[in-house]
């Protein structure tokens, strides 16, 4: 019986600049303010990420009215709606936004175009936070599609001002097909310049299609809440190679690696890179031998934090940001 020989590794994997950023937010803001903070749903879909910050000190919640008056309230990644973000600041929250700025760039693009009168379809999937905030910036006018049937389906009040929009983390096939489903029915549709699916997707799905023909086996390293990473396993999948997700690496089985020896290791976007050297280290106690990452595109771009909780490198003292009284300073 064939043992797992070597690991290939895919390149990029794991975080991304939005899932840094979001969970920068929350530790700079437990060392600034002192725990509790507040983080409304998970800050990132990962179960490690989350219980680590829980651990820190951060309290995660679904709900508002669970947060005590004068709490600081960090909102995660995923973005919420304008009724979630009046709520927040009607009910005098300390609010620290850790919305991804492409999230934040599609929600900018659909107050933009509403005012100029467009009603809008968004790809997406129903409940998924992100779609529940991008849909939320609006009272009416914007129609969820999940599918090619639901195009078919859709009942706009009217197709001369007609957007089309996208969640960030969707299968990039998937939503090209479902798109030029849009554009068959709705000739007259408005597209996004670029497309709203994000760098950090389309690179790993890019790195998958490049490693699953590669390998016997694909392993995922995400959590099943993690729409990105249920993306990967599912395009590996389609690509013809057996592909299992794991949140952790006590979730391997012996078994998957029974009679292949190459395996493909991935990891999503709000999966930390600790757990991917978690299960290489399982892999190998299995058999294999060797890791190899593959060749893949280097990804440098980082986000700027929220205004109150910068800090200056060189120093460790937070920046402060420009007044006419006291100009730029590190405090
Ligand atoms: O379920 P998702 O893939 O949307 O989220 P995640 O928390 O697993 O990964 C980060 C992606 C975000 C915040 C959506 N743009
Ligand atoms: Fe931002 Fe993309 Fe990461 Fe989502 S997956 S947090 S949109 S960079």
């Amino acid at each position: 019986m064939l043992e797992p020989k070597e690991i290939l590794l895919a390149e990029p994997r794991g975080f991304c600049a939005g899932v840094d950023r979001a969970i920068e937010i929350v530790e700079r803001a437990i060392q600034k303010f002192g725990a509790p903070i507040y983080v409304r749903h998970e800050i990132v879909h990962n179960t490690y990420v989350v219980n680590d910050l829980k651990a820190k000190g951060a309290i995660f919640i679904e709900e508002l009215s669970d947060v005590p008056p004068g709490a600081t309230l960090v909102f995660s990644a995923h973005g919420v709606s304008k009724a979630v973000q009046q709520e927040a600041e009607a009910r005098g929250f300390s609010i620290f936004d850790a919305t991804c700025p492409l999230v934040t760039k599609v929600h900018v693009e659909v107050a933009k175009l509403a005012k100029e009168g467009y009603e809008f379809i968004m790809i997406g999937h129903k409940g998924h936070p992100e779609v529940e905030g991008t849909m939320g910036q609006l009272d009416h006018g914007i129609h969820l599609v999940e599918d090619v049937e639901d195009v078919a389906r859709v009942q706009p009040a009217q197709t001369e001002k007609l957007a089309v929009v996208t969640q960030t983390t969707l299968s990039v096939d998937d939503a090209a097909e479902i798109s030029a489903a849009v554009r068959a029915r709705f000739p007259n549709v408005r597209e996004p310049k670029q497309q709203d699916i994000c760098y950090a997707t389309q690179n790993r799905q890019d790195a998958v299609k490049v490693l699953s023909p590669q390998v016997d086996v694909v392993i995922v390293v995400g959590s099943p809440t993690s729409s990105n990473s249920n993306r990967l396993r599912e395009l590996a999948a389609k690509l013809g190679t057996t592909a299992y997700m794991v949140d952790s690496a006590d979730e391997l089985q012996g078994e998957w690696f029974k009679g292949r020896s190459r395996v493909g290791l991935t990891a999503g976007a709000s999966a930390p890179e600790i757990l991917v050297q978690q299960v290489i280290d399982r892999i190998k106690a299995l058999g294999a031998v060797s890791v190899r990452t593959m060749a893949g595109i280097e990804e440098t771009i980082k986000f700027p934090l929220p205004k109150g909780l910068k800090i200056d490198a060189a120093t460790g003292l937070e920046i402060r940001e420009r007044t006419p009284e006291t100009g730029p300073s590190a405090h």
